[in-house]
């Protein structure tokens, strides 16, 4: 298939790429490079070495034959260019990561918040327009987030696939009505993807656009089969305060010997997956569309949930490392339950990697590697979601020496 990655110079989608590319699929990566710029605004870089996009595809060429295009181009600015892409790539099928996408990020400053909104919310909504305007019979695959749903809402029941049904009172007595899930944001950048769910839906009804949504948990690790090929390949391995995200973060923490950063009590539960399972799912959402005329197709894209406290705790008993829990700057439930339902994914074939100690270790591996690129002052999480939220000091100003321990 001619598949547009949107989004494909970022962490989950350069190696969905790659897993595409080296599948035979014909591959064509559209990136603003935006994430790389928001690294030099936060002063913080990728743990891992990440190469230029124009390098990355050079060598993904000379080790494995098979050409990968670039397109420069802002989603949420440039209509015209987008429209052109389209007519003249003529996809089959176009995956959307194309969003900026740190809740901390999205909470820090009126700027970012304002700056979420209006690219994440016309990124997509330029898309599907242009979808429209240019007649693509595209299928698209979107990337949301298990944070729609929101946390705790439901209690112990399980989250369904994007849709619940209600029972409507009337005159007549009660009708059964299929909704979307009731949208509980816990973010600026959770809301964007709320707000996608609804153009979707727009879409779907009135232009029979087939679209996927998928609502996608927290991805953890770095590498894939074909990132590993070659250094210049690897994947971005975010470890700061905005764009780290939990467990990721854990690992690297207890590489270089920081204590682990828990948030409260860390009683959080929160849904999981590995970025080789990222990308499977991908390739499944993008070869099992909907119909046209069907609603949006919503698939939970996770295979296993953890309580925070619980990851610190098995990161911490396999790699010696201590525990701190910090005032947690986020306006979240300190603890709540959370149950998956994820059937479609796994009547599709996916088969789930689940955390192991040798995935952890691996993590904790490509960490130590690279260590010495690793800012300290980066690492304490200071975005709040509402101003006055106390934050920690660094808890630690030297970076510790590397041991047989660490
Ligand atoms: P990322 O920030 O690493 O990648 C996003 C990419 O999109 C970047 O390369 C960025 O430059 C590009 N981009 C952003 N706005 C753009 C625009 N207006 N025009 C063109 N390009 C633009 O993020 P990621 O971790 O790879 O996440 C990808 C998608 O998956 C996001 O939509 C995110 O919400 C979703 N997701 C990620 C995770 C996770 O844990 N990383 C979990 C669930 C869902
Ligand atoms: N947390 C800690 N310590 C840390 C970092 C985080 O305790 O050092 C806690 C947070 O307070 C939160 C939980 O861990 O309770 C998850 O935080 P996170 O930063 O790992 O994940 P989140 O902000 O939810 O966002 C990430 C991605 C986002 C994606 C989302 C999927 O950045 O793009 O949409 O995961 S989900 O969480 O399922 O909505």
């Amino acid at each position: 298939m001619r598949v547009l990655v949107l989004g494909g110079d970022g962490f989950c989608g350069w190696p969905t790429s790659l897993y595409l590319s080296d599948r035979g699929h014909d591959v064509t990566i559209l990136d603003n490079l935006s994430r790389r710029n928001i690294d030099v605004e936060l002063e913080v870089q990728s743990l891992t070495p990440i190469r230029p996009i124009g390098e990355r595809v050079r060598v993904w060429r000379e080790v494995s034959g098979r050409d990968i295009g670039f397109v420069n181009l802002d989603l949420a600015t440039e209509y015209d260019r987008l429209a052109a892409v389209l007519l003249e790539l003529q996809p089959d099928a176009i995956v959307h990561f194309a969003e900026q996408r740190a809740a901390p990020y999205s909470m820090r400053s009126v700027r970012a918040k304002r700056y979420t909104v209006d690219n994440n919310v016309r990124a997509t909504h330029n898309l599907l327009v242009a979808l429209v305007a240019t007649d693509s019979s595209a299928a698209l695959v979107h990337l949301g987030t298990m944070g729609v749903y929101g946390y705790g809402w439901s209690g112990s029941a399980p989250i369904p696939e994007g849709y619940l049904t209600v029972k409507v009172p009337t005159p007549d007595g009660e009708i059964d009505r299929e909704i979307l899930h009731p949208a509980n944001p816990g973010s600026v950048y959770h809301m964007t993807k709320t707000l996608d769910q609804l153009m979707f839906a727009f879409y779907a009804k009135n232009d029979g656009l087939r679209i996927t949504d998928l609502h996608q948990g927290i991805v953890w690790g770095t590498q894939t089969d074909q990132t590993a090929r070659d250094p210049r390949l690897i994947n971005r391995f975010d470890y700061d305060g905005d764009y780290g995200t939990v467990l990721n973060r854990f690992l690297m923490q207890a590489a270089i010997g920081h204590p682990l950063t828990v948030h409260g009590s860390g009683g959080q539960t929160r849904a999981f997956i590995h970025i080789r399972d990222t990308v499977r799912c991908i390739e499944i959402a993008v070869t099992h569309p909907p119909a046209v005329g069907d609603k949006p197709m919503v698939l939970n894209q996770i295979t296993e949930t953890y309580r925070v406290a619980d990851l610190a705790k098995m990161v911490g008993e396999i790699m010696g490392a201590e525990i701190a829990n910090l005032p947690n700057p986020r306006q979240e439930a300190d603890e709540n339950d959370l149950v998956v339902l994820n059937d479609q994914f796994l009547a599709l074939g996916l088969q789930p990697t689940t955390l192991s100690q040798g995935l952890l270790e691996e993590g904790v591996d490509i960490a130590q590697r690279y260590r010495d690129r690793a800012d300290l002052t980066k690492i304490v999480a200071r975005s709040v979601w509402r101003s006055g939220m106390p934050t920690a000091d660094d808890l630690l100003t030297t970076m510790p020496s590397p041991t047989d321990d660490h």
